[in-house]
């Protein structure tokens, strides 16, 4: 039976050695609560590093049985490997331009690469080891960006799915890490990449296709012939946990004696690991900007701060930690009263339980992270309110902000606009404190750890099917054989052909586009039987055409059917007109000139925008621009505007290549009908046919046709098998 594989840098467990063997504490974390319905059942498994440098081989023998009693299966790591790839790569690179703090805290080092791609590599051994065929294989965060890409290669018809729990920056900054593009190349091995917003997601599309020559459609971009699909997936809490723990006795004791030490002052609570990216020293300032602005808190309000030790053996997060210790010192020092400290700070983690009482107790929770993927301390804080009233400030820069948005949310950088949150919130009436209580508490209800996990499985499955259904289209050899077959056995056949993209590439010159020595022998070929009839229905202009293909035995049909060549004239469709084309034509000439690239093509019937050579994003912000400018224009002139591959046409609404293909089959009796093309223009072709026509899209996106082929080479072979003879053992 098929199964799941959760990797991940660290196992959710802690592993030490007492007297000689090896004890297992399981992790209480997020992640780990909510994928335990995946990897506890059946023969899943989760996969990733224990935690501690074991070097010895019969005690890593002992810890891999030890860990396969929990569904665990350990990576070993040496500290050299810890050092390079997880402290040095992941943490002094990747972190700080991924949180948006290049300049000070990057450090470019060639050697942390190399560690960094042989450990992902020393993971995809790992990896290879239990997986199999039709298994599905899921892989988290930053410090195996190249995993999805090596599992792939090894594997190429594995379901991977991807998911970054930190935010993932925008082009300009992600741009300026050396080994970008093989990142991209890595992440983009998986079927379906996962993010906590929607903003990341969009960042990664871009960098994706602007440092890869791979294309998107909204949300899928293409990689080779496979679609993977970028999303967000908001990660959310076990929130009936958090909810439960606040009825427990130890719980309820804590949250007596918190009430009881704090009794006459306000609690405000921030949680956080030690990490410049948490705004914790930018919170500090704000709450002595208080104490300074407004007198009257002061020993009405105490700031409770837990700081959980991480990373310490990285120098800035050591310095960061100085830095704290003095701020606080300077605070307390200057504000403190006998019976009063402003600031509570403790630099260690606690407990669950405690975390739950505080929680419960603390009148606001102050969220305040510089960037932060999701952060779940705020999702805790709403679940922990079971009494409805306490207030959370939170963070515009953290994920969580893009749904709890009935916190006060706050800008990290401006340290006025944090101390006033603070007052707003230390003086919020209980009714407004319930009114937005509730409604963040349904968010974080509804959108859980179990509904994140279940909606990630459920699409990666779909990502594959979608996958298999585009391969089961493609024609193989097979479908080739039996489309000759038909072929021959045929006495009346038409056959409509798309020029750009189906029997040429696309090139970013239209004229480069020529057709060559090969093409047209091949349409020399299919149209020299006096059995076929070979139409080239194109968006081209007719001279163009007239040009390229006036002295072939090929029908003609330009300007997607505003033009047909017939017993060797012209003819435009009748009662066309171009009149409108003087209104339209300066809108467009304003466009050019504003944006570097961009090109009016004309045509008898219609104008066209190119932007094929204008920078990506300017290309398209101008285009939606001048669409929506168009829009007025073209509604009462009986126009339409037609989106293709970097242009835009407007023409009379008339003019349709479905149309004039249902022209051309109209009192005709053909027992072989076939369309090929790649544009969406061709899809009015598509539907345009009978259903026993062979329709065939070009390209991997959604389609009406059914079958297709991946580019202009394929088509081309396809049309030469038509035209070569049966083999003698073919038709037995
Ligand atoms: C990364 C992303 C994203 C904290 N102190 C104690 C303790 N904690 C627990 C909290 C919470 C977790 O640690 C911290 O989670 P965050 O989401 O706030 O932040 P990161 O650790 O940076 O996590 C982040 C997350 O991944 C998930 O995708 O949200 O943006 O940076 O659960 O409760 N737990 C215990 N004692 C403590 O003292 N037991």
């Amino acid at each position: 039976m098929s199964k799941t594989i959760i990797v991940s840098n660290r196992l959710p467990v802690k592993v030490y050695e007492e007297d000689g063997s090896f004890n297992i504490v399981t992790s209480e974390g997020g992640l780990a609560t909510g994928l335990g319905s995946v990897y506890r059942s059946g023969d899943n498994v989760w996969l990733g590093w224990p935690g501690i440098e074991v070097a010895d081989e019969a005690k890593q023998h002992q810890v891999k049985e030890r860990l396969a009693d929990f569904s665990l299966v350990p990576v070993f790591l040496t500290g050299d490997e810890i050092s390079g790839y997880y402290e040095g790569f992941s943490n002094e690179i990747l972190w700080p331009i991924f949180h948006y703090y290049a300049s000070t805290y990057s450090n470019y080092k060639q050697s942390s690469w190399n560690c960094y791609s042989d450990v992902n590599k020393k993971f995809l051994a790992a990896v290879l080891e239990i997986a199999e065929p039709g298994d599905t294989i899921w892989i988290h965060d930053y410090q195996l960006l190249l995993l999805p890409g090596l599992v792939r290669n090894a594997m190429p018809d594995i379901s991977i799915g991807f998911f970054l729990h930190i935010p993932f920056p925008s082009f300009e900054m992600f741009r300026l890490i050396p080994w970008r593009s093989e990142l991209i190349e890595g992440m983009l091995g998986a079927d379906l990449v996962g993010f906590h917003t929607f903003d990341d997601a969009s960042h990664f599309i871009n960098a994706a296709t602007r440092l890869l020559p791979y294309n998107s459609s909204s949300n899928i971009i293409t990689v080779d012939d496979r679609p993977v699909v970028v999303e967000s997936f908001p990660m959310g809490i076990d929130d009936e946990k958090y909810a439960s723990l606040t009825g427990t006795d130890k719980v309820i004791q804590e949250v007596e004696h918190l009430k009881e030490t704090f009794k006459d002052k306000k609690l405000i609570l921030c949680i956080d690991r030690l990490d410049y990216s948490k705004g914790i020293l930018q919170r500090l300032q704000a709450f002595e900007l208080l104490l300074e602005t407004h007198p009257e808190y002061r020993e009405k309000v105490v700031l409770h701060m837990i700081v959980v030790p991480s990373r310490d053996s990285v120098p800035q997060y050591k310095e960061l930690k100085e830095n704290i210790d003095r701020k606080v010192g300077d605070i307390n020092a200057r504000h403190r009263t006998i019976d009063w400290s402003p600031v509570n700070y403790f630099y260690r983690a606690f407990p669950i339980d405690t975390l739950s009482a505080l929680y419960h107790a603390a009148d606001i929770c102050l969220v305040t992270p510089m960037r932060d993927g999701m952060n779940l301390v705020s999702k805790e804080y709403v679940a922990s309110r079971t009494q409805e009233t306490g207030v959370l400030i939170l963070s515009e820069m953290a994920g969580a902000s893009k749904e709890l948005i009935d916190a006060i949310i706050v800008n990290p950088s401006d340290i006025n606009m944090m101390a006033k949150a603070m007052v707003k919130a230390l003086s919020m009436p209980v009714f407004e404190q319930r009114r937005r209580m509730k409604l963040m508490r349904q968010v974080v209800s509804k959108f859980n750890i179990k509904h994140w996990v279940r909606i990630f499985m459920e699409r990666i499955k779909e990502v594959k099917q979608m996958q298999q259904s585009m391969r089961s289209r493609h024609i193989t050899d097979v479908t080739e054989q039996a489309i000759k077959k038909i072929y021959n056995k045929t006495q009346n056949r038409i056959i409509f052909l798309d020029y750009d993209g189906t029997l040429v590439g696309f090139k970013s010159d239209i004229n480069a586009a020529k057709p060559d020595e090969e093409l047209y022998a091949l349409l020399d070929d299919l149209s020299s039987d006096p059995t076929n009839q070979i139409v080239l229905v194109s968006g081209r202009d007719h001279n163009c055409l007239e040009e390229w293909f006036g002295n072939t035995r090929l029908t003609l049909v330009a300007e997607h059917g505003a033009w047909q060549k017939k017993n060797g004239e012209w003819e435009s469709i009748p009662g066309l007109n171009d009149q409108w084309k003087q209104d339209v034509y300066p809108l467009l000439e304003m466009y050019v000139d504003r944006t570097p690239g961009a090109f009016i093509e004309e045509k008898n019937y219609s104008l066209v925008w190119h932007y094929r050579k204008v920078e990506k994003g300017l290309g398209e912000l101008r285009t939606n621009e001048l669409m929506n400018n168009l829009r007025y224009l073209i509604n009462d002139r009986g126009l339409q505007l037609l989106p293709g591959n970097k242009v835009v046409e407007i023409k009379n609404i008339e003019i349709n290549k479905g149309k004039a293909t249902s022209a051309m089959l109209h009192n005709k009796e053909y027992d072989f009908i076939m369309a090929l093309g790649d544009d969406h223009t061709d899809e009015d072709i598509f539907k345009a046919l009978p259903d026993n026509s062979l329709t065939v899209k070009v390209g991997s996106n959604i389609s009406a046709a059914r079958f297709y082929l991946r580019n202009h080479h394929e088509v081309r072979h396809l049309l030469r098998s038509l035209v070569q003879p049966l083999p003698v053992t073919a038709d037995k």
